[in-house]
């Protein structure tokens, strides 16, 4: 088996999508061998994932896919992993966007990955961790990463992500407040997309508001207007997020942030592993009755010494 893991590592390394196929089934499903091919990950290589996350129904995989076709023209080699249970990329979605998106299924250089979202966030977000780092041992220029955004799962692609775009639509133009708190912290570029209706300058303008608030040594995070499905400002995006990524390289302790980020959601999905959330909930159940419960003596049974 140890032999077998190494070749799978070898040939993802050389360019196998159908060793990288095995390899993240391999990750996703803990199978013999996971741990050994992710300890032979080289992690010091350049920086190029690339997280897209928002609302549902923002345009995410519509940008993905304008995005693929812009880089494709420019010979690029990519990988899109979808984090999206109604992304079109899985196989769920509706006939049309399968269409539209079967040009890139069968394109050599595009390697396309949905994976399911399942129960907790923390314990999904370990796995999309080690899932992109085994992606990213191959010969990809670029590693896209699709996530809805909801709430908490905003900030946590944020630590996987060398370059984390928030795409929004007008509609969320009431949202801006909220904006605040938790997405301004993780945008490296704003998108605002469908800006082709009317409420499209509002949300623009209150995000460069923002994005002025918050601007610091290295400028003002850009705000870029979109039409995905016309390819509009597609052109403007994928220069943004070039541009972000190769000024990554000077900054080492964003490196660090993020690689502190990634290993405290490593550890912290290790930690809970033999906690079944089921049986907690069963348990709990049953505790909650007594007239002496208390939820901390309940607990200390989870929390080994
Ligand atoms: N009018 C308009 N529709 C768009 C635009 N971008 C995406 N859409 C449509 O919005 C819907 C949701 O897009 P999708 O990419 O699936 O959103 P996701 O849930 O964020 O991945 C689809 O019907 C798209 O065709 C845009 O710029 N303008
Ligand atoms: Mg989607």
């Amino acid at each position: 088996m140890q032999g077998n893991i190494r070749q799978i590592g070898e040939q993802v390394k050389n360019g196998s999508f159908l060793a990288l196929a095995r390899g993240i089934t391999i990750v996703e499903n803990e199978l013999d061998g996971y741990a050994s091919l992710l300890l032979n990950l080289q992690d010091n290589r350049p920086a190029r994932v690339v997280g897209i996350t928002g609302p549902p129904g923002a345009g995410k995989s519509t940008l993905v896919n304008a995005l693929l076709r812009y880089w494709l023209k420019e010979n690029k080699k990519i990988a899109v992993i979808a984090v999206d249970p109604s992304s079109p990329f899985n196989y769920g979605a509706l006939l049309g966007d399968r269409i539209r998106m079967s040009e890139f299924y069968t394109n050599p250089n595009i390697y396309i990955r949905s994976l399911a979202t399942r129960g907790a966030l923390g314990g999904l977000n370990a796995k999309i961790i080690e899932i992109t780092d085994l992606v990213k041992a191959a010969p990809f220029d670029l590693v896209l990463v699709e996530t809805v955004g909801v709430g908490q799962s905003e900030v946590e692609i944020a630590g996987l992500a060398d370059c984390t775009v928030v795409a929004l639509v007008p509609e969320a133009g009431d949202e801006v407040q909220t904006l605040k708190a938790g997405v301004m912290e993780i945008a490296d570029i704003f998108v605002v997309n469908k800006a082709e209706r009317d409420d499209a300058e509002a949300l623009y303008r209150s995000l460069r508001i923002l994005a002025h608030e918050k601007a610091t040594d290295e400028g003002e995070m850009p705000v870029i207007k979109t039409i995905a499905t016309t390819d509009a400002g597609i052109a403007e995006l994928a220069s943004a997020i070039t541009d972000h990524l190769a000024k990554q390289k000077e900054l080492p302790a964003k490196r660090l942030q993020l690689l502190a980020q990634k290993a405290w959601q490593l550890i912290q999905s290790h930690r809970m592993k033999d906690v079944d959330h089921e049986k907690l909930n069963r348990d709990l159940a049953i505790a909650m009755q007594k007239d002496d419960f208390n939820l901390y003596a309940f607990t200390r049974q989870f929390i080994k010494a």
